[in-house]
């Protein structure tokens, strides 16, 4: 059961005891008046369109600042994943501290030396933080931040190349002796139950689960970077007048086993890392690129465009975060146009030329 933090009550108490709307003073409408009324209200309505518009992206940001394991936090859906045991840390500024409550799993962490600390159980998991910020004008309002922490399951558990039935493969030795390239400590245990879980605002984990046959539990490989330069990149496609409410993730993590099935004959592909994906808009939903570029074609000009808004919107922001590689693909018989974007901290471009 929930433990109600005291700040919280009088406003779950005030909601609990609210009544549905009844006014004393209504007056009785006669019959052909309300038919009037409702004659009005009918002729005021706008038409129905001929079909029903798409909704965009989700444009919801961290309402506050907080960090997890020194990472910041830009939304107000998220999510980190830590090995078993491992101790995890919230941070917030301090003039925000007493107005601040967390709990993982419905529980309240209690804050020591300026911090809230949170032990990883030792079997791997999904567990939901929620992290209240008390407003500091009114008594009962608050704004939330949410993050899902995955306890992922060690690769030292991977035996012939499986882990806990599941085909992984095998590693390359990082490339160049990068960091960014160092075989993955842990993985994602990704079920029926949380493969929906919304991990970013527009964003659900299961969009990046590798695309190789197999029942659950699979597993995968995904850093949040890469969900921040996706984010940053929607609500950029979208202020281009683009109503989409996510990217169709066409391959995000690739196990090195998949990566080699289907002839990539890149050993570091920065998909096996959980850093890239492979992009396209559908909106009218019919499994390929839109024509995004209005020519009445939807080829390799579509995904040159998307290309070009990509490569622009990581130069204008200037976040070493966003930075990494982006290519260009026109379509083959087994797939339509695409781009490819990562985040492996340095800069890449292929696909482009010619035009
Ligand atoms: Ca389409
Ligand atoms: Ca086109």
């Amino acid at each position: 059961m929930n433990v109600i933090h005291p700040w919280l009550r009088p406003w779950l108490r005030r909601c609990t005891q609210s009544k549905p709307c009844s006014s004393p003073d209504r007056t009785r409408m006669s019959s052909v008046t309300k038919i009037a009324w409702l004659a009005l209200c009918l002729s005021l309505l706008p038409l129905p369109a001929l079909s029903a518009p798409v909704a965009g992206a989700v444009a919801a940001r961290a309402p506050f600042p907080m960090e997890v394991n020194g990472r910041a936090l830009h939304y107000a859906i998220n999510f980190e994943s830590v090995m078993p045991g491992e101790e995890v840390t919230f941070a917030a500024p301090g003039h925000l501290l007493d107005r601040l409550a967390i709990q993982v799993d419905g529980k309240y962490l209690v804050m020591k030396q300026a911090y809230y600390r949170w032990l990883a159980p030792k079997t791997p998991g999904t567990h939901r933080v929620d992290v209240y910020l008390r407003s500091a004008a009114a008594a009962t309002g608050y704004q939330t931040i949410s993050v899902w922490l995955f306890v992922m399951r060690p690769a030292k558990e991977i035996n012939n190349g499986l882990l806990n039935g599941y085909r992984i493969g095998q590693y390359p030795s990082a490339l160049n002796n990068l960091s960014s390239y160092q075989a993955p400590k842990g993985f994602i245990e990704v079920t029926e139950a949380n493969q929906n879980l919304r991990i970013s605002p527009n964003f659900t984990l299961g969009q990046f689960l590798c695309k190789q046959k197999g029942g659950f539990p699979k597993y995968l490989v995904l850093q949040p970077k890469l969900l921040n330069k996706l984010e940053e990149f929607l609500q950029e496609v979208n202020e281009r007048g683009i109503h989409t409410p996510s990217f169709v993730v066409m391959s995000g993590y690739r196990t090195p086993y998949y990566n080699r099935a289907i002839g990539n004959s890149t050993n570091n592909s920065y998909h096996i890392y959980g850093g890239a994906a492979d992009i396209y808009i559908d909106v009218d939903n019919d499994g390929v690129m839109d024509d995004i570029n209005h020519d009445g074609k939807q080829d390799r000009q579509d995904a040159v465009l998307l290309y070009e808004w990509a490569d622009s919107f990581v130069l204008r922001r200037n976040r070493p975060d966003l930075v990494g590689g982006l290519g260009a693909y026109k379509s083959t018989p087994h797939h339509g146009p695409f781009i490819h974007i990562d985040v492996r901290g340095t800069p890449a471009r292929w696909g482009r030329w010619p035009p």
